[in-house]
């Protein structure tokens, strides 16, 4: 079995103009593309491990073989970073029910949630992510990881997540990732994040 990439739920320019059409083609036929190819290249030399769930190899990276360790880590995490980032990805929806609740009362308010997450995304340094995680004691939580490392591999499950790799909106944005960051609100699928707040907190790793 091989992996492969995960069908896109909206068009190329469905984003626009928050996310242009060209940043999104590059980045899911090229990048997440490439991730792909070579986390099956990586697979192919213990074929054991093509069986199981990204998220469970990235759950348990001590039993990873020392040989492909950490380019599971890279290239899995790439692989399944992305997929998770084309997921949580759509115009005008709101957090809204319990989720909105936990945020509340896990944050302080939602603009205090969405001052963590900006921050965290602006102050990641280099490549890497920012996410909004449920914790081991079941609280949201803001944190970032550098290149491809997952919060999976830390114990926390991922709700949400921003790439601030530069190829995620330097066409668009230049330098400017504080712009980008901010515009990202606006295409946040909040419906799916409310429902991986839901899997989460019924047990699901
Ligand atoms: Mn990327």
């Amino acid at each position: 079995m091989s992996h492969e990439l995960p069908k896109l739920s909206f068009s190329y320019d469905a984003l626009e103009p928050f996310m242009d059409a060209k940043t999104v083609e590059i980045h899911y036929t090229k990048h997440h593309q490439a991730y792909l190819d070579n986390f099956n290249k990586t697979l192919a030399k213990h074929p054991e491990l093509a069986e199981k769930p990204v998220d469970e190899l990235l759950d348990n990276v001590n039993e990873i073989p020392e040989d492909i360790r950490q380019a599971i880590i890279n290239h899995g995490g790439g692989y399944w970073n992305h997929s998770f980032f084309w997921s949580i990805l759509k115009k005008d929806t709101m957090p809204k029910g319990e989720l909105l609740q936990a945020i509340d009362s896990d944050f302080g308010s939602f603009s205090d949630f969405k001052e963590q997450f900006r921050n965290a995304a602006l102050t990641q340094f280099g490549s890497g992510w920012a996410w909004l995680v449920l914790n081991k004691e079941g609280k949201l939580e803001v944190v970032k990881t550098s290149n491809h490392d997952n919060p999976i591999s830390q114990g926390k499950i991922p709700l949400l997540v921003i790439d601030v790799w530069e190829h995620a909106y330097y066409l668009k944005y230049k330098n400017l990732r504080a712009d980008y960051i901010d515009n990202f609100f606006q295409i946040i699928n909040w419906d799916q994040v409310a429902k991986y707040y839901g899997e989460a907190k019924n047990g699901r790793k």
